[in-house]
């Protein structure tokens, strides 16, 4: 069953939530867990800090830099653009994608600071929609309770509150919830279950569609 068709395409799935709600290290438990199993997978994150637009949005995030709220959104999505053709390739060439934040965390947090979101979706529109978008629960508060904050700029509960509530917003009966203050196995249990099958339906061929959906 795990044996790949001449057409089998890789999913891509994404993971959003707030700062602290276990993301990472969730998408590389999938990882391990789907590569056992033989499918082809990378994890994968945004911001992508290593490219040169990633460097600018790092020193944003750290406070090294200031950064108009409409010149940094557009640059986080940039930041998606310039990985679209290879994101692509490696679906269409059979591998899986893990994604820890995308699209959808470019609307929450910008329209947090009071960007129109309608403003904040527009330059979302082409890239490649994800087959699946699991959101990870946890209040603003017990995040902020998970040994803390790492001191970037969006890290302050009552920021995280606004980007809850655009993230509901965003949110529609596609979207998979997975209570994030579960005992970390029982996530990641729910998670695999999840994202193993989203990976299965992408094998028998489902074309690919794009933003903003
Ligand atoms: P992370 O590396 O996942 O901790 O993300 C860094 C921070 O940037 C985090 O607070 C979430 C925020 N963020 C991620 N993507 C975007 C985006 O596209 N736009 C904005 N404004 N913030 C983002
Ligand atoms: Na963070
Ligand atoms: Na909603």
């Amino acid at each position: 069953e795990n044996n790949l068709h001449n057409d089998a395409r890789g999913a891509l799935i994404v993971l959003e939530g707030l700062d602290r709600s276990g993301k990472t290290s969730q998408s590389g438990k999938l990882v391990s867990y789907l590569n056992g199993l033989g499918y082809p997978v990378e994890s994968w994150r945004f911001p992508d800090r290593d490219t040169a637009v990633g460097k600018m949005i790092s020193s944003y995030l750290s406070n090294q830099s200031q950064l108009d709220d409409h010149t940094i959104h557009l640059l986080f999505s940039a930041n998606r653009w310039e990985k679209r053709s290879l994101m692509e390739a490696k679906l269409k060439n059979g591998t899986s994608l893990i994604v820890d934040r995308y699209s959808y965390s470019g609307v929450a947090f910008s329209s947090a600071k009071g960007l129109d979101m309608e403003w904040c979706k527009a330059p979302e529109v082409g890239l490649l929609a994800p087959d699946l978008v699991v959101y990870l629960d946890i209040s603003p508060e017990k995040a902020a309770e998970r040994g803390g904050y790492g001191g970037e700029r969006y890290e302050r509960l009552d920021f995280q509150k606004n980007v809850a509530q655009y993230y509901n917003k965003l949110s529609d009966a596609s979207w998979k919830i997975i209570d994030a203050c579960q005992p970390m196995e029982d996530v990641e249990k729910q998670l695999k279950e999840i994202v193993l099958d989203c990976v299965k339906s992408c094998q028998n061929g489902k074309s690919i569609s794009q933003l903003w959906l």
